[in-house]
């Protein structure tokens, strides 16, 4: 199949995913072009099959806001155009999914066309597309989507309870993770001793937004720290970074929390990690977790959104009330203190994201997914 991908190429899980699938799906054959205004942050420089159209957005002076869903749709229309595409597969619905609703408006009017296929990821429902101004457009374009995917069952309740979408199929297709990368056991132990020199190492990676309470992060850090000696690692950047960086020398720890920054080879730092830490308010899905629990590594987060979908709260991880740092410190070290459990449950977390979220199966659903859409035609 020739398939289009449009995602946010910034720093995420959206565009992270839908990069990860882009280049699984060329890897089985298809031929994949990412629409987008920049580079994917996690597109190699080359890869067989796969290739980058840049959208460029006009800056004329009279723009204080350059339509960019506008620029996007031109774009979109011209690559279907020029190469044939016959699925555009669109990341995150604003404004990707008006963009593309747009473009295939503007390829059929010429005998054209080209089926299209949203995914929904999490604050283009639950925050971003309830706003009054988009949520007419977003509920607008998502019926206009020939398929829609939601990334857990949390996120189709409430697409349908937000939009009461009469008219539209919501499919649940689970985020995934390649087995091969995220696997304790490609990379050793050394960056661990490098980490902690001697102490636990504790793992958190995101774009430091309102929604991941990046305080709480580190509260919970500092009471763990001080029942056991351990170590905070910091991946992402974000608006929320000064406030993090705050706490911590509040809390008197900001020597045993480092700021990473964006990163984007994850994989052997998320490895090296004992636990990792998520404090989201209602995480949609929580991709991160999901590299984490693949990487053999127990998740601490909050039992609110789909993350309870994707970590089994005791077995994989612990899940805890929102805000309750104090209680998922306890938990925490009580899970350090302990070899035997921790072996367990790191053993179980592998397991259980290999079982239930491996690349294969799922990007084979997304690739059923387009076949039924293009047998529509
Ligand atoms: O919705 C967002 O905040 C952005 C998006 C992103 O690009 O990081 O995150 C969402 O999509 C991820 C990939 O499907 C999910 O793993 C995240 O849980 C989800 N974020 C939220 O729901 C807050």
């Amino acid at each position: 199949m020739k398939i289009g991908i449009t995602c946010y190429p910034t720093y995420g899980g959206s565009g992270a995913l839908a990069t990860e699938l882009g280049l699984a799906l060329a890897g089985r054959g298809h031929e994949v072009h990412f629409v987008t205004y920049r580079w994917p942050f996690r597109l190699p420089s080359f890869t067989p099959r796969v290739y980058f159209h840049e959208v460029d957005v006009g800056r004329y002076p009279l723009f204080e806001f350059p339509p960019y869903d506008l620029a996007l749709a031109v774009r979109m229309h011209e690559v279907v155009r020029t190469h044939g595409l016959e699925v555009l597969h669109v990341h995150y619905a604003i404004p990707h999914a008006t963009s593309a609703w747009i473009a295939r408006e503007m390829l059929q009017k010429d005998g054209d066309d080209v089926k299209v296929v949203t995914t929904l990821h999490g604050t283009d429902i639950t925050i971003v597309g309830q706003d009054p101004s988009f949520q007419t457009i977003t509920k607008f374009s998502i019926e206009k989507s020939d398929r829609i995917t939601a990334v857990s069952e949390f996120l189709k309740t409430e697409t349908i309870k937000a939009f009461g979408c009469t008219n539209c199929r919501v499919d649940v297709i689970p985020n995934f993770v390649d087995p091969a990368v995220f696997n304790r056991a490609r990379y050793g132990g050394e960056l661990h001793r490098e980490l902690g020199q001697g102490r636990k190492v504790l793992v958190h990676l995101s774009n430091f937004r309102p929604v991941k309470r990046i305080r709480d992060v580190v509260r919970t850090f500092a009471a763990i720290n001080a029942e056991v000696p351990s170590v905070m690692v910091m991946i992402g950047d974000g608006p929320d970074r000064p406030d993090a960086e705050d706490e911590a020398r509040l809390l008197g720890v900001e020597k045993d929390v480092s700021f990473l920054g964006k990163l984007n080879d994850v994989a052997p730092l998320i490895a090296a990690a004992d636990l990792f830490l998520l404090t989201t308010d209602r995480e949609s899905f929580g991709l991160s977790a999901l590299e984490a629990l693949a990487s053999g590594v127990p998740v601490m987060g909050y039992g609110v959104g789909g993350l309870p979908e994707v970590v089994r709260n005791g077995e994989t991880g612990v899940l805890c009330a929102v805000g309750d740092t104090a209680g998922m410190a306890r938990a925490a070290s009580a899970i350090l203190r302990d070899p035997a459990r921790w072996a367990r449950m790191s053993a179980a977390a592998a397991a259980d994201a290999r079982a239930r979220f491996g690349m294969n199966e799922v990007v084979a659903l997304y690739e059923a997914l387009y076949a039924s859409t293009l047998a529509e035609r």
